[in-house]
């Protein structure tokens, strides 16, 4: 059978239904493919198929429900025949920052037995160099058939941007690690059922150290505009007017500092390469302890703000706006503002409240609160975490009324600090001296 543009319509058995499973799966299926979409957890499985999903992300919603009700995408819990077998489970980091690998191998293991010649299996988990060759291939092997003949495989990593994912998905370039030039030409005419960008042939090894050195890069420019930060504020400059004026050099673009460096990808893929080679990867190594020294700083530097506030013997109170890893999500995995808070709990000398309208269904932030008054009332110190849109125009009047002293600490360079001198505040930003 012909699918909407051409290519023959598959049965697609997409694996893990998460921030890139589910909206591949949606991708395809609006495209006029089949999809069986399988989850863990019994209730992603239950609300997709009543069209609905219980991730955030723009127009995600309207997708899903259209590639529901069309009949071309259901879930279910466990995989079923394909001809296609897409894995995009989450590889988090262990405690000891190796890569948890359990989700892919336990995925892999959950479709050798519906395996049969002629099936194409993709893994689209971001995963340590040398996975496809030295753990799915020989899992894959356990199906009897030949691997490479029967059944095609590679590694086509998942590139898109949270937020921006369904327009990503279609416009992005793709990178393609097929095992053998047949594995990379199958598998590069399924994406074409959707992709706008050029889609480019590698091997499956080269396509996981791509995946991984594009987050590695990023990571290591924010670790570098975070070390600018620091070093301006011991020189009394603003590290974001260096930025700025640095950034006019045609072929330079410094990152911006922040509060540390969050979410499952840029603050977790460095350390799938330092796990092979520890003591090769030192740069890399560096960026991310830099990184995630930050948390440890702004709390340095709240502290300072709060030892700067007239004595009256009452315990300081800080109210902390933004817990995600980033601005306008709802994920908070690996989230900076998550450590600041622990921090701040562990030195216990402070009170604290938080605010997020994107985790209002909260899961696991100490804090929260749902009323953005009630999180500023009696604080000392307002400190900026996360630059949600909804906190660019807020009633600073109202909340300086409500607050027990009018300290503002930016980790983003997201106010207008004149603005907020002029209602009274003291107006503090991270990467600027005095
Ligand atoms: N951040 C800064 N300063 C910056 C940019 C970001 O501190 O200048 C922080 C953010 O606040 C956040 C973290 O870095 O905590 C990561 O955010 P991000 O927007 O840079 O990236 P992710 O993790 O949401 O998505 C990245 C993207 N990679 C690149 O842009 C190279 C995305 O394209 C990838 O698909 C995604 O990782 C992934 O899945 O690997």
């Amino acid at each position: 059978m012909i699918g909407v543009i051409g290519i023959a319509k598959k049965t697609i058995c997409i694996l893990g239904l998460g921030y890139i499973g589910l909206p591949t799966a949606a991708m395809f299926a609006t495209h006029g493919h089949k999809i069986i979409g399988v989850d863990i957890d019994q209730s992603v499985v239950a609300a997709l198929n009543q069209g609905e999903i219980t991730i955030e992300e723009p127009y995600l919603d309207i997708m899903v429900r259209d590639a529901v009700s069309s009949g071309n995408l259901t879930a279910s819990a466990t995989p079923a025949k394909a001809d296609v077998f897409i894995i995009a489970v989450p590889t988090p980091i262990n405690e000891d920052k190796t890569a948890d690998m359990r989700a892919v191998r336990s995925a892999t293991e959950s479709i050798v037995p519906f395996l049969d010649k002629g099936n194409i299996v993709i893994l689209e988990s971001t995963s340590p160099p040398g996975t496809v060759n030295d753990l799915i291939v020989p899992i894959l092997a356990k199906s009897g058939l030949d691997i490479g003949r029967d059944v095609l495989v590679a590694h086509s990593p998942e590139r898109v941007l949270p937020g921006r994912i369904l327009i990503e998905l279609v416009e992005n370039n793709r990178i393609i690690g097929g095992i053998n030039k047949e594995s990379c030409e199958k598998v590069k005419q399924l994406y074409s059922t959707f992709e706008k960008g050029e889609l480019y042939n590698t091997n499956a090894t080269t396509a996981e150290m791509c995946k991984l050195m594009v987050n590695t890069l990023r990571e290591g420019n924010i670790a570098l505009a975070n070390e600018l930060a620091l070093l301006c504020e011991k020189l009394g400059i603003n590290a974001w007017e260096v930025i700025e004026y640095s950034n006019k050099h045609p072929r330079v673009n410094i990152h911006k500092p922040g509060p540390g460096v969050g979410g499952h990808c840029i603050a977790v893929d460095p350390w799938f390469i330092v796990e092979k080679f520890p003591e090769t990867a030192r740069m890399i190594l560096l960026s991310r302890r830099t990184n995630d020294g930050m948390p440890a700083y702004v709390f340095s530097r709240i502290e300072q703000i709060a030892a700067g506030i007239p004595a009256d013997g009452r315990r300081r109170k800080i109210c902390i706006l933004g817990a995600t890893y980033k601005p306008d999500v709802d994920d908070a995995r690996e989230s900076p503002i998550l450590e600041l808070i622990r921090l701040i709990d562990k030195n216990g000398s402070y009170d604290l409240s938080v605010y997020d309208p994107h985790m209002m269904m909260a899961k696991s932030c100490p804090h929260l609160e749902s009323d953005l008054y009630k999180a500023v009332g009696g604080s000392h110190v307002l400190v900026l975490g996360v630059n949600h849109n909804e906190f660019l125009h807020m009633d600073f009047k109202k909340i300086k009324e409500e607050m027990a002293a009018a300290n503002i600490f930016d980790t983003r360079n997201f106010w207008n600090g004149e603005q907020l001198a002029a209602l009274g505040f003291e107006y503090h930003l991270l990467g600027k001296g005095i």
